[in-house]
C-alpha cells in the first residue's frame, strides 16, 4: 500500500493519503531553533535544546498531538476544518489533501468546501523562529467569509519533563498577555525585574511569542482550556466552533497562543497571512512581525532561499542509474537524511525527546562520513571538534557535552565526568572511527595540510591531526585484552554487548587493523619510516592473533568475554552468527579472499531476509551470557536479532569491495525506504528516511521499522552506496572508480564535484559485469587501470569507464 510518491524534480515527498500508518516527519531549522513536524502538523519546537528549550508541547506516545494547527471556519455555514487533515479530520471523501515534505520546509495543501488552502511551515535560513504561512483561495463561485485560527500550544516550562509531569510547579510560573498582533507567554514572568544575566535559582523570565502578520487579529486566546473547552478536543475546539476565541488570557493555567483573523474572499481570490512563533522578547517579536506585513513576498523569498541552499548542497553528487529508488535515495533523501543526522545528531525526533546533553563520540564521527562527498567544508569543522574531544591518552570522550571546552574537560578517569554524563568508562571503538572519517575527508578534499593542523586534546595538551591518530593507536595498544586484541572496555559499537573490560571484540580488532592500514598512508606521506615499521609489525601481530583465534570454519566469531568464553561460535545455540564481524573482516582488508567469500555467503544464507540482514541469529533468549544485554529486548528487535539498518550499510560496502554488485545492490534495496514505498502498511516508517532498525524474522511484525531519521544508518548506507556500489574511492592523490553494480545495469552516469572540478562520469557495461574496469578514459585520454590522478582533472572533466 502506498500513501504518496517521490517528486524527484522538486526533491519532495508528496503524501496523498494523510492517514499514514505513523506520523511521517520532517525537520525544519536546526538545533539552534528546531522544529519537527509531521504530515498532520503534529510536532514540537525548541530553542537550543529539545529538552530544556521546549516551546511547543508534544505528548509522546499520544497519536501525534498537539501540533501547529490552523483551523479554517466558514462563517456562514459554521462548518470548520483544518489546513492539515488532522486535528479536525474531515471525511476523506470530501476533504482532499497533500503534504509536501521538502528540504527544510513542509507544505500542506487542502481542498474542502471550495476553499483551497496551502499552509507552508519553515524556519527561515539562519533565523531562530518559525513561520506558518497560509494561503487561502476561494475556488467557488460565491463570496466567502472565513475565520482562520492559528493554534500553538506552549509548554508551561522550557524543560519538557517539568512541563509534562511536574505540574505543581510548572502551572504556576506561566502567564500570557496580548498585544496588537501577538500573544506573549512568559515563563517565570515574576522575575521580570531582574537585570539581564541575573537569575533566581538558575531561572529567569523567558518570553515566547505567537504572532499574526498580513491580517488583523479578530479574537485571541492565551488559555488552552478556554480555547479547547471542557470535553472538547483539538478536533472541535470551542473557540473555533464559536468563531470567536473570547479574548481570554492565562495566569496559572495551561498557556497557549490562539489567534483568529477574519478573511473575506471573492470567487477566485487568494489571501495570505503568516503566523510567527519563537522564543523572543516582545520588542524583537514586534520587529519580526513587521517584516511579514506582506507575507506573499517575504515568505516566497525565504522559501526560495531554503530551496537554493539545500539543493545546492545536494547537487555535489548526483547519480542517474537504472534504479529510481537508488537515484531518489542517493540524490535527495539519503543525502538529506545524512545532513539531518550530521546537524541534529540525536537531538530531537518523535522518539528522541531531546534529553541527550551532548554528542555520542562514535555516532558523531560516523555521521560525518555521510556528508563528506557533499560538503567537505562542513565535515572538517566537525572533525576538528571531534578531535578536540579526544583525550590525550588517545581515547574518545564517550559523550561530548554541548558545552565542550577543549583542553579543559574532565575524562572518564574523573568521577566528575562519570557523574555528569552517566558514562562510566571509555569505549573500545570510539576513537577508532576517526581513521576512516579523517581519511575520507582528506581524500575527498585533497586538503593534505590538515594532517599537520594542530588541534587541542579534550583535557590538556595539543597535537597535529597525525599525532591525534597516533594516540588513538596508542590507546588501543595500551588497552589490550586477554589475547592481545583491543580490550572490550565498556562497549564496542554494539551497546548491548558487554564483553568485560579485558574481553575482546573482533569488530574492534578489525577496526584497529583498518586504522593501522590508514595510518600507514599518513606515515608514508610524512616519510615517518620508524613509525611505518612499528605499524607493520603491530599489524602483522594483530593479524596473526585474529587469524589464529577468531576464524571459525566459515565465519568470524564476535569476540571473547574476559573470562575467555567465545561469543558467536557456529555451534552456539543462540547468536552463533553475527553480521558485523563478517562485513568488517572484508572492510578492514584482513579476511583472505576465501574467508571473505565464505563469510559473506554465510551472511547471505543465515542472516539475510527480504528486509535486510539481521544483526545476529538466533536471537538471545535462554542462552545469553552475562554481558549479552540484548536479551532484554524482544526477539527480532534492535540488537537482539533485529535488522539493525546501520549494519546494512557495512554489508553493502563489504559486498561491493569484493566486486559482488548483485548482492551489494540487493542489500541496498531490501532496506531502502524508497524501495518500500508500496509497503507502507508493513514498514510503517516514512518511505523517505532511514530508521534505526527493522523488526527481524523472529518478530510477529517482521518488516516494521523504527526510530526514524536520526540514525547512523543514514551515513553507513550512503558510504556503502557511494564508495561501494558507485565505487567512488578517492585517496590522497586522486580518485579510483570501482563500481559494483547489478549485472543488468547497462550504463549509468554520475555528476560529482571533486576538489573544485566537476566530473561527468559515464559508466558503460555492455558485457553485463558486476564489477571491473576494461578501460577508463579521462577527457578522451586512456588512463592506467581505474585510477584518475587529481592533476589530470579539469574544471569540466569527462570520464568514461567501460566495465566490460
Ligand atoms: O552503536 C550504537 C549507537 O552508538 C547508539 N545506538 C545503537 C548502536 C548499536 O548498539
Amino acid at each position: 500500500m502506498n500513501y504518496g510518491y517521490f517528486d524527484d524534480k522538486q526533491r519532495e515527498y508528496v503524501i496523498t493519503r494523510p492517514d499514514t500508518p505513523a506520523p511521517w516527519a520532517n525537520y525544519l531549522g536546526s538545533p539552534e531553533y528546531g522544529a519537527v513536524i509531521s504530515n498532520n502538523a503534529g510536532g514540537y519546537s525548541f530553542a537550543k535544546s529539545g529538552a530544556n528549550g521546549r516551546i511547543l508541547r508534544y505528548v509522546f506516545n499520544n497519536f501525534d498531538q498537539p501540533g501547529r494547527y490552523i483551523y479554517i471556519r466558514d462563517n456562514e455555514s459554521k462548518d470548520y476544518w483544518s489546513a492539515s487533515w488532522q486535528p479536525v479530520g474531515k471525511d476523506l471523501e470530501t476533504y482532499k489533501s497533500e503534504c509536501h515534505h521538502g528540504t527544510a520546509y513542509t507544505k500542506m495543501l487542502a481542498d474542502y468546501s471550495e476553499i483551497h488552502s496551502e499552509a507552508l511551515y519553515y524556519v527561515p535560513l539562519n533565523k531562530s523562529y518559525e513561520v506558518w504561512n497560509l494561503k487561502v483561495t476561494n475556488t467557488g463561485k460565491k463570496a466567502r467569509s472565513l475565520t482562520v485560527t492559528g493554534y500553538a500550544e506552549f509548554t508551561n516550562n522550557s524543560n519538557y519533563n517539568e512541563d509534562l509531569v511536574n505540574l505543581q510547579y510548572s502551572l504556576f510560573i506561566t502567564r500570557t498577555a496580548f498585544e496588537e498582533n501577538r500573544i506573549r507567554q512568559t515563563v517565570h514572568g515574576n522575575l521580570d525585574t531582574l537585570k539581564k544575566g541575573e537569575m533566581v535559582d538558575n531561572k529567569t523570565a523567558t518570553d515566547r511569542v505567537f504572532g499574526l502578520a498580513g491580517a488583523k487579529v479578530s479574537s485571541f486566546c492565551g488559555d488552552k482550556e478556554k480555547f479547547i473547552g471542557r470535553y472538547h478536543s483539538y478536533a472541535d475546539p470551542a473557540g473555533v466552533e464559536a468563531g470567536n476565541l473570547g479574548d481570554a488570557l492565562s495566569y496559572n493555567e495551561n498557556a497557549c497562543g490562539a489567534l483568529a483573523a477574519e478573511i473575506a474572499l471573492e470567487p477566485g481570490e487568494t489571501k495570505e497571512i503568516a503566523f510567527i512563533l519563537g522564543m523572543k522578547e516582545n520588542e524583537e517579536a514586534a520587529a519580526i512581525l513587521k517584516e511579514y506585513e506582506h507575507p506573499e513576498a517575504a515568505c516566497a523569498k525565504e522559501l526560495e532561499e531554503l530551496i537554493t541552499y539545500w539543493h545546492e548542497k545536494l547537487s555535489h553528487f548526483q547519480v542517474n542509474t537504472p534504479s529510481p529508488e537508488f537515484n531518489t535515495m542517493i540524490n535527495t533523501w539519503n543525502a538529506y537524511n545524512c545532513f539531518m543526522t550530521f546537524i541534529w545528531s540525536r537531538a530531537a525526533s518523535f522518539i528522541y525527546c531531546g534529553l541527550r546533553n551532548g554528542y555520542g563520540y562514535r555516532d558523531t564521527v560516523q555521521d560525518i562520513q555521510g556528508v563528506i562527498h557533499l560538503a567537505p567544508e562542513m565535515a572538517v569543522d566537525k572533525i576538528r571538534f571531534m578531535l578536540s574531544a579526544q583525550v590525550d591518552n588517545g581515547g574518545g570522550l564517550p559523550l561530548v557535552k554541548f558545552t565542550h571546552n577543549a583542553g579543559h574537560e574532565d575524562t572518564p578517569d574523573d568521577a566528575s565526568y562519570v557523574k555528569e554524563t552517566g558514562h562510566p568508562a571509555y569505549r573500545a571503538d570510539d576513537a577508532l572511527w576517526l581513521f576512516p572519517t579523517v581519511y575520507k575527508y582528506i581524500s575527498e578534499s585533497g586538503n593534505l595540510d590538515f594532517i599537520d593542523e594542530v588541534i587541542p586534546f579534550a583535557n590538556k595538551d595539543e597535537g597535529t591531526v597525525y599525532e591525534h591518530l597516533k594516540r588513538a593507536i596508542d590507546f588501543s595498544m595500551n588497552h589490550l585484552g586477554i589475547h592481545g586484541m583491543p580490550a572490550g572496555l565498556y562497549a564496542d559499537w554494539n551497546d548491548c554487548l558487554r564483553l568485560g573490560k579485558k574481553g575482546e571484540s573482533t569488530f574492534v580488532a578489525f577496526q584497529f587493523y583498518l586504522g593501522m592500514t590508514i595510518l600507514k598512508k599518513f606515515a608514508q606521506y610524512k616519510q615517518d619510516g620508524k613509525y611505518i615499521k612499528y605499524l607493520e609489525e603491530s599489524q602483522k601481530k594483530l593479524e596473526n592473533i585474529i587469524q589464529d583465534l577468531c576464524w571459525n570454519e566459515d565465519r568470524f566469531i564476535r569476540g571473547f568475554t574476559e573470562k575467555g568464553e567465545v561469543i558467536g561460535k557456529r555451534t552456539d545455540p543462540e547468536a552463533n552468527m553475527w553480521l558485523n564481524p563478517q562485513s568488517w573482516s572484508v572492510i578492514s582488508g584482513l579476511a583472505t579472499d576465501e574467508q571473505a567469500d565464505l563469510a559473506l555467503d554465510m551472511v547471505n544464507q543465515q542472516l539475510n531476509t527480504e528486509f535486510g540482514a539481521v544483526l545476529m541469529d538466533p536471537p538471545y533468549h535462554a542462552h545469553a551470557f552475562d554481558g549479552a544485554l540484548a536479551v532484554i529486548y524482544n526477539q527480532g528487535v534492535k540488537e537482539n536479532g533485529g535488522i539493525f539498518s546501520q549494519s546494512q550499510g557495512w554489508i553493502i560496502l563489504a559486498e561491493a569491495l569484493r566486486g559482488h554488485g548483485e548482492r551489494a545492490f540487493m542489500y541496498f534495496k531490501e532496506n531502502a525506504p524508497a524501495a518500500q514505498n508500496d509497503k507502507a502498511q508493513i514498514r510503517k516508517l516514512e518511505p523517505y528516511c532511514y530508521g534505526q532498525f527493522t523488526e527481524g524474522k523472529t518478530s510477529p511484525h517482521f518488516g516494521r521499522s523504527h526510530v526514524h531519521w536520526l540514525t547512523g544508518t543514514a551515513s553507513t548506507i550512503m558510504v556503502g552506496c557511494v564508495e561501494g556500489i558507485m565505487g567512488m574511492r578517492p585517496d590522497f592523490y586522486g580518485l579510483k572508480i570501482s563500481p559494483s553494480v547489478p549485472k543488468d545495469w547497462e550504463s549509468f552516469e554520475i555528476e560529482k564535484d571533486f576538489r573544485g572540478n566537476h566530473l561527468h562520469i559515464v559508466v558503460k557495461n555492455p558485457g553485463h559485469a558486476e564489477s571491473g574496469c576494461k578501460k577508463l578514459l579521462v577527457n578522451g585520454k586512456e588512463m592506467e587501470g581505474n585510477y584518475i590522478p587529481a592533476e589530470v582533472m579539469t574544471k569540466q572533466t569527462e570520464v568514461e569507464l567501460i566495465m566490460s
